[in-house]
C-alpha cells in the first residue's frame, strides 16, 4: 500500500483532458473545475493525459501549459493535495513540471487507501493487451535510453517528432477494430488480484462506466473516467463510495 491514506473528505479523479491550445473548450472546463469543483476536496487525482502531448518540461515555456500548471499550484497552495500518474500523452512529465504544478507523481499502477477501501489507480493503457502494436510502441517509449535520446533533441525537433507519431497513431487506430482498443478482461483481472483491490480506477479508453466484475469470488468494481472533449467529467469518493459527476 501506498503512503496516500484519505480519510475525511471527497477525493477526485479525472484523466484524459487532452489540454491544448489548439482546443479551448477542454481547458475552459479546467479551468472552472479548478475555481468551482476542486477547492471543496481533500485530494485530487489525475490520471493521466491531462496534457493532449508533453514532449519535455521545457515545455512550460508555453504561456498556455505555465498557465494550467499554475492553476493547479494555486489548488495545492490552498491545501488540496494534487497527485498525477502519466499517460501515453504525457509520460514525459518530469521534476520541474511537478514543481510548476505543485503535484506528487505516481508510479502506474499504484494503490492508495480510499477511505479504508484499497483502491487501484491506472492510467489504463497497460490493460489494453490485445493491441500488439500499441504495447511494442509503448515498450520503446518508456525506456530511459529512448527517453534520453528524445529529450536531447531541440524542443522543435521533439514537437515536430509528436505531431508526426500522433498522425501515425491516427491512422493506426482508423485500421483496429474498437474492441482491442479497451482493456482486456483477463489484465484487469490479473491487475486487481495482484494488488489485492476491490475498486480499480482508470482513464485512457474514453469509455465513462462503472463495471461490476468477481475477482475470485468478491464483488468488485472498475470505473473508466470519462474524457474532456465536450463536458466535464469526474469521479468524486467519500466513505459512502464513488460517483461520477459531470459539469456545468
Ligand atoms: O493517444 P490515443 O488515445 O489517440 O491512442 C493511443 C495509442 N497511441 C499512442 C500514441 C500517442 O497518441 C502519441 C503521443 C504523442 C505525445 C508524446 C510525446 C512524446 C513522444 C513522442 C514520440 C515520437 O499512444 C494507440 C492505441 C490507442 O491509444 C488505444 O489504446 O491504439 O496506439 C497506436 O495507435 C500506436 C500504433 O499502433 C503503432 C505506432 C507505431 C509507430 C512506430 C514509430 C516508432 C518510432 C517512434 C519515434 C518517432
Ligand atoms: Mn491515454
Amino acid at each position: 500500500m501506498s503512503a496516500q491514506r484519505h480519510g475525511d473528505g471527497p477525493v477526485l479523479f479525472i484523466s484524459d483532458l487532452h489540454l491544448t491550445p489548439e482546443r479551448p473548450a477542454p481547458a475552459a472546463l479546467f479551468h472552472r473545475f479548478i475555481r468551482d469543483i476542486a477547492p471543496h476536496a481533500e485530494a485530487l487525482y489525475i490520471l493521466g493525459d491531462f496534457f493532449e502531448a508533453w514532449v519535455g518540461d521545457d515545455d512550460l515555456g508555453l504561456p498556455f501549459h505555465a498557465g494550467v500548471a499554475a492553476s493547479l499550484k494555486g489548488l495545492a497552495d490552498a491545501g488540496v493535495r494534487v497527485y498525477f500518474m502519466a499517460g501515453n500523452r504525457d509520460f514525459l512529465a518530469g521534476p520541474r513540471l511537478a514543481a510548476h504544478a505543485g503535484w506528487t507523481h505516481l508510479a502506474d499502477p499504484c494503490v492508495i487507501d480510499l477511505h479504508g477501501h484499497p483502491t487501484l489507480l491506472s492510467h489504463g493503457d497497460a490493460y489494453c493487451t490485445d493491441d500488439p502494436a500499441y504495447q511494442a510502441f509503448r515498450q520503446q517509449v518508456r525506456t530511459a535510453a529512448w527517453q534520453a535520446d528524445f529529450l536531447a533533441k531541440p524542443l522543435e525537433e521533439r514537437r515536430a517528432m509528436a505531431r508526426a507519431i500522433r498522425e501515425r497513431s491516427e491512422q493506426a487506430k482508423a485500421g483496429k477494430k474498437p474492441d482491442i482498443m479497451d482493456v482486456n478482461p483477463d489484465a484487469i483481472l490479473a491487475a486487481m488480484r495482484q494488488a489485492g483491490v476491490t475498486r480499480l480506477i482508470h482513464g485512457h479508453t474514453h469509455r465513462p462506466a462503472r463495471h461490476f466484475l468477481r475477482v475470485d469470488g468478491v464483488e468488485c468494481e472498475r470505473w473508466v473516467l470519462p474524457d474532456w472533449y465536450e463536458s466535464g467529467g469526474y469521479l468524486a469518493c467519500d466513505s459512502n463510495g464513488c460517483q461520477a459527476r459531470t459539469f456545468p
